[in-house]
């Protein structure tokens, strides 16, 4: 009955969308595992049947909750997990037992491998310290950062002793059988800002290309990674297409696009929703263009003020669009008030069940009735 509902909807919705029937796409990486391929294909079926919903850490903590004893927020309130989960691999290039949010990365692989059992799917994104100041990701003091890493730099060495902490996290990720588990990869977020030390005022287009497509094929072809789909996720700095592409590594590099966007307490409802529309008919084109996936790599509300803020302001801004997925920060356990999913008893919880009731809003079960790895 859903799949009916979301063929009459796709179907309505046609003559106001610039939709293409499916996306014909491949794999940047040619030598991807056979369920790396298979993932992407699935996620790119199933855009013709809604949106997956993602979430930050969702296994790890949440509101009142955290690991060893915690579940998922968003279990807690719809008895079903997110399709997505979003991990950050933060100071794991440190040797550090656990990521900048606290996070056991033993945890993190546990989570990871439960996830892929469940048929869902994990994305890793990577606040990566800074490697020339050894300040955090966000220290934006030094514009030499990028140079110094590059082939060329002389910190070209500590950054490939990083990148072997990453491979040698993402590498351990395997299914029962032992094979590699597919997982979305989303370095170097947000590039066309400032705020972090990749951003825009600290390295040039060039400079950040070729930190993407060294980084890439390092992970490929020197440590032999296949498991890999990799995500170009710009801040929401952009007004048009060539802005948001700016620094976009180039098609044989790149996998899915998507961009990152919070609502701003100050922002009227209104002003969000056409803020939002407007960065996702410039996403969706261009993804339409460059044949890609869209997703909306990171969003959220924080503290959710408005009760019917999902179905009311969020939902009616992107069910129009063929997007992979939307992923949902996180809700700390060590920052009070930082959530952007709801939990049992918080003000917009009714409304996220209405919102998973639709029937084009993709969590866990859907993913399960799909096999989308084999
Ligand atoms: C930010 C906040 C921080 C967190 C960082 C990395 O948006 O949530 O508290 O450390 O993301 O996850």
């Amino acid at each position: 009955m859903k799949r009916l509902f979301c063929i009459f909807f796709f179907i309505a919705m046609i003559p106001t969308l610039s939709l293409i029937a499916g996306r014909k796409l491949t794999l940047a990486d040619k030598n991807a595992t056979a369920e790396t391929v298979k993932l992407y294909s699935s996620m790119n079926k199933l855009t013709d049947k809604g949106i997956m919903f993602g979430h930050q850490d969702d296994l790890a903590y949440g509101i009142g909750w955290k690991a060893p004893n915690g579940q998922s927020d968003v279990f807690r309130m719809v008895n079903d997990y997110p399709a997505v989960f979003g991990w950050d691999l933060g100071h794991i290039e440190t040797g550090s037992a656990c990521n900048l949010d606290s996070v056991p990365f033993t945890d993190m692989k546990k989570y990871a491998i439960l996830v892929h059992a469940r048929g869902g799917i994990n994305e890793f994104s990577w606040h990566c310290n800074n490697p020339l100041t050894e300040g955090s990701a966000w220290d934006v003091t030094n514009p030499e950062v990028v140079r110094s890493i590059l082939p060329a730099g002389k910190l070209n060495h500590v950054y490939i002793q990083w990148l072997d902490e990453v491979a040698n996290f993402l590498e351990g990720l395997r299914d029962e059988t032992g094979k590699p588990i597919p997982v979305l990869f989303r370095p170097f977020h947000e590039q066309g800002g400032s705020w972090f030390w990749w951003g825009k005022s600290l390295c040039s287009v060039a400079e950040f290309k070729e930190l993407w497509q060294y980084t890439v094929n390092y992970l490929n072809h020197t440590k032999n990674l296949h498991n890999l789909i990799f995500v170009f996720s710009n801040s929401d700095s952009f007004n048009n297409s060539e802005e948001f592409l700016e620094r976009y590594p180039g098609n044989d590099w790149v996998d899915i696009i998507g961009f990152d966007l919070y609502q701003d307490p100050k922002t009227s409802n209104e002003t969000f929703a056409s803020l939002l529309k407007n960065k996702l008919t410039i996403l969706v084109n261009a993804a339409d263009k460059l044949n890609k996936l869209p997703a909306i790599t990171e969003i959220g509300f924080e503290q959710i003020p408005y009760p019917t803020w999902w179905t009311e302001v969020l939902w009616p801004s992107i069910h129009r669009f063929r997007l992979s997925y939307t992923l949902f920060w996180r809700n700390a356990a060590n920052r009070p008030n930082h959530y952007y999913m709801p939990y049992p008893g918080q003000i917009s919880e009714k409304d996220f069940l209405d919102l998973y009731h639709l029937p084009c809003t993709l969590f866990g079960k859907d993913l399960e009735k799909e096999s989308i790895y084999r």
